[in-house]
């Protein structure tokens, strides 16, 4: 250890003055954070190249990931602890009069995506390394990310974020591996030599996609598998075709930014050129390294599995279709063959208004070759469902209806395996959503609930936690999280639950100095740190827990005593650029915290802090903080949610519907060990049948909830006219569209009875244990190990898992 140690910090040194022509100490710490990172490269290069090539000398099934979204996070914490080397750079970094921690922090944090999808894909990425699957992801280089979030006068500001603006020290330019992408012009068909139609294109637009690979180390394993993201140029001999700054400018425009936007679709052509330019580079790629191999084209699905994450990347479906045909003369049969051998698709959305469908026109004047194929598509989906299943059936599953382009449908219909991301939301797609396609395809659908990796969410995120577990059950569980379930046997040991309380007020402590620092607002680590953290969405009913503050506030006010336990609310959550209603939630939040937050007789039991600019490196400073975790959507609404699975993993207890992943949590860590609230899916949808909601009796009849939505309209919460009169009538005039007001009473007691629990200490303690014991279960290497079983039929290496473990 000391000699590697000595070694790491001569290798540092040569590498900063390599780098900078200084020495270290003189260094700003983004300094060095490169060197270190350009350091790390040679830890991994040649595990990295042997991955590499020995997928392409056994010619290995692999897995494709297509991804609009990846939120890998800061990298350099997790590459070390995957390459064991984290003990050994942070004792060396220290043992130099250096920070580690600090230097840690300078690196960028990556926002390529918008929430839970992208964590997901990213989760996902990691998972496959370190259960040694060879999967690769597929990305877009977005030269600016998510934006950055700021609060002026409590409203959301919107700022680009260049994260680019250092170097990136873990991608690798391949301009030798870049494929171009055609757009628009006109396609005729011309029959060849042999009879056969070919394409002959006309004046289209033809731009260079760049990859940068980025390296997936495996957790303690020889595995280093590549994330590849696109960047868009112009093409170097083309380059006569662009030569106004405007038309260079457009290339580049593809590439230039994330939209911003979750679950809300928007049928914008800049967006279609992004996912196409995703699509093509990609399958190109794929079908590049296939003809490398020499085999014949039918062997094609035997070494290729593609999955597209949600129908963003469906349009790899026409253009591998594109490709095998007209590049490489197949039959439309033995083209349609492999593609429904080689795509699965995930769906993470029952949102209606997040379904994606493009305008035939748009597709047609954008990508003409591609419009022709889904036509073809279309035809014969309506020929073979249609004789099958009858006109209405083939009518409702079509590719195209009424001059629109159903992105699920394509996708769905090309895929051998449809699946969701919990088992209620699989559920609700078999029964409603999808349900005439799982009457004409049954075999295709399965759940796979998500999982989380626990070495960024635990062993990095949360180290103290990490080492106590160690201290009891042994390391095991690090690489089989599945053990982490051993520490139930401790639940009642005094010691150890006064040690994770220890451990649990050290995080608290930790973020209660952040709050102070950058928000200037005391925080009491003793009081119940209540914590929801999600994207701002109306089905998420941030409001609900709003409405619940206010009524503490008069509680309080009135009877100064009733409410004896402190509490801290954290929210975290950006909002759509475009999405009114949200940006009201939030202002009104901001709003009620200066309230709150400046009212002595309040302050003492109830704080808000909203912080700026959430994603995944605040996560991994406010998740091991947390008593209790909201998860408080409407059920039925949220897929799967991941945050609940990162929190209960840092012993925060749920406050929950039955929604998404809650359902299994609630299996796995029994109903005592959370708080469940609310209306059930299928009660939700009764109620929506039955009309007989009607929200403003609520407001009429309940005199605690008309007191707190008066609240939003008579001035006591200062500064928020407009958006209080417009969340009263969204929820008194408008019908209360995600039952809030319905379910404000339950939720109210639940949140009444968490805070009785939380006078007890050590009975609270005792749950925190059994929902961190019960958390191994959510493991993304378990989840990617039945995508690989059941889905993708890859072999991971197995020399690290038990076949039992995930079965
Ligand atoms: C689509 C078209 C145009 C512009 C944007 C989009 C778009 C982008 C991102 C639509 C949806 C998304 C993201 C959706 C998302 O993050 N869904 C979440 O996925 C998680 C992982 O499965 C689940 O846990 C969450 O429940 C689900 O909300």
């Amino acid at each position: 250890m000391l000699s590697e140690v000595k070694t790491f910090q001569k290798e540092y040194m040569t590498q900063f003055e390599d780098l900078y022509a200084y020495s270290y100490e003189e260094g700003t710490d983004t300094e060095r954070f490169l060197a270190l990172g350009l350091l790390l490269r040679r830890y991994y290069g040649d595990r990295w190249k042997e991955s590499v090539s020995e997928y392409r000398q056994d010619k290995k099934r692999q897995v494709y990931y297509f991804s609009m979204e990846y939120l890998p996070g800061r990298q350099l914490k997790s590459n070390l602890l995957n390459l064991g080397l984290l003990q050994t750079a942070r004792t060396a970094i220290d043992g130099l009069g250096l920070d580690f921690d600090q230097i840690v922090r300078a690196e960028v944090d990556p926002a390529l995506g918008n929430g839970g999808l992208g964590r997901l894909a990213s989760c996902f990425m990691d998972s496959m390394a370190s259960t040694g699957i060879a999967g690769n992801g597929c990305g877009i280089r977005y030269r600016y990310g998510l934006f950055k979030q700021k609060f002026v006068n409590g409203h959301q500001i919107e700022l680009p974020e260049n994260w680019l603006r250092n170097l990136n020290v873990w991608e690798v330019r391949r301009e030798g591996k870049a494929v171009t992408v055609r757009f628009g012009g006109t396609v005729e068909l011309v029959p060849n030599a042999d009879n056969d139609l070919k394409p002959v294109y006309h004046n289209t637009q033809t731009i260079l996609a760049v990859p940068y690979d980025t390296p997936q180390i495996g957790y303690h394993n020889k595995t280093v598998n590549t994330l590849r993201l696109f960047s868009a140029e112009v093409p170097y001999e083309d380059e006569t075709a662009y030569q106004t700054p405007q038309e260079r400018n457009a290339v580049k425009q593809i590439t230039e930014v994330l939209y911003p936007d979750d679950s809300n679709y928007e049928g914008r052509l800049l967006r279609l050129k992004q996912e196409y330019f995703l699509c093509s580079a990609g399958i190109q790629t794929i079908v590049n390294h296939f003809k490398g191999l020499k085999l014949e084209w039918s062997e094609f699905p035997e070494k290729v599995a593609i999955h597209i994450n949600d129908t963003h990347p469906t349009l790899c479906i026409p253009e591998l279709m594109r490709i095998l045909l007209d590049d490489e003369g197949l039959s439309w049969e033995q083209a349609w063959n492999i593609i429904h051998k080689t795509f699965s698709y995930t769906n993470h959305t029952i949102l209606a208004e997040a379904m994606e469908r493009w305008p035939v026109d748009m597709v047609e004047r954008t990508l003409p070759r591609i419009m022709q194929i889904i036509w073809e598509i279309n035809r014969r989906h309506y020929l073979i469902k249609g004789a099958l299943y009858g006109q209405d059936i083939a009518h409702k599953t079509a590719p195209v209806i009424d001059g629109q382009v159903q992105m699920a449908h394509l996708a769905i219909l090309a895929s051998h395996s449809v699946n969701g991301v919990a088992k209620l939301h699989t559920e609700i797609l078999e029964n409603y959503t999808l349900r005439n396609f799982k009457l004409i395809s049954p075999a295709k659908f399965n759940n796979k609930t998500n999982g989380i990796t626990l070495r960024r969410w635990v062993m990095l995120a949360n180290e103290p936690l990490s080492n106590l577990i160690d201290q009891r059950i042994g390391k095991e569980w690090r690489s089989s999280p599945k053990e982490v379930s051993l520490l139930k046997a401790y639940q009642t040991d005094k010691k150890l639950l006064k040690e994770l309380l220890a451990v649990k007020k050290a995080n608290k402590e930790r973020f209660a100095a952040y709050v102070a620092d950058q928000m200037n607002i005391e925080i009491d680590p003793n009081a119940l740190f209540d914590v929801q953290i999600k994207r701002l969405h109306a089905y998420k009913r941030q409001l609900l827990q709003a409405l619940h503050i206010i009524d503490r506030y008069w509680r309080i006010k009135e009877d100064p005593g009733s409410i004896q336990q402190p509490r801290v609310f954290i929210f975290g959550a950006k909002a759509a650029p475009s999405y009114h209603y949200a940006k009201e939630i939030i202002k009104l939040i901001n709003a009620l915290a200066d309230l709150v937050n400046n009212d002595p007789e309040v302050s003492e039991f109830i704080k808000v802090v909203f912080v700026e600019n959430y994603g995944v490196s605040l996560a991994e400073l406010i998740i091991p903080s947390a008593d209790l975790s909201e998860q408080i959507s409407l059920s039925g609404k949220e897929a799967s949610g991941t945050s609940n699975m990162k929190l209960m993993a840092n012993g925060a207890l749920t406050i929950g519907t039955l929604d998404g992943a809650n359902v299994e949590i609630r299996d796995s860590v029994g109903e005592d060990n959370l708080f469940l609230f609310g209306l059930k899916a299928d009660e939700v949808e009764n109620l929506k049948a039955s009309h007989i909601y009607h929200s403003a009796d609520y407001y009429h009849n309940n005199p605690r909830i008309k007191r707190i939505l008066d609240t939003l309209i008579d001035g006591t919460i200062p500064d928020i006219e407009e958006e209080g009169r417009d969340i009263f009538d969204s929820l008194v005039t408008y019908n209360d569209e995600y039952f809030l007001l319905k379910d404000f009473d339950s939720f109210v007691d639940a949140q009444d009875q968490a805070d009785l629990a939380f006078q007890d200490p050590h009975e609270w303690a005792r749950k925190c244990l059994l929902n961190i014991a019960a958390s191994g279960n959510f493991s993304s290497d378990y989840t990617v190990l039945r995508y690989a079983k059941e889905i993708w039929k890859v072999d991971p290496g197995l020399h690290l898992f038990n076949i039992q473990d995930f079965s």
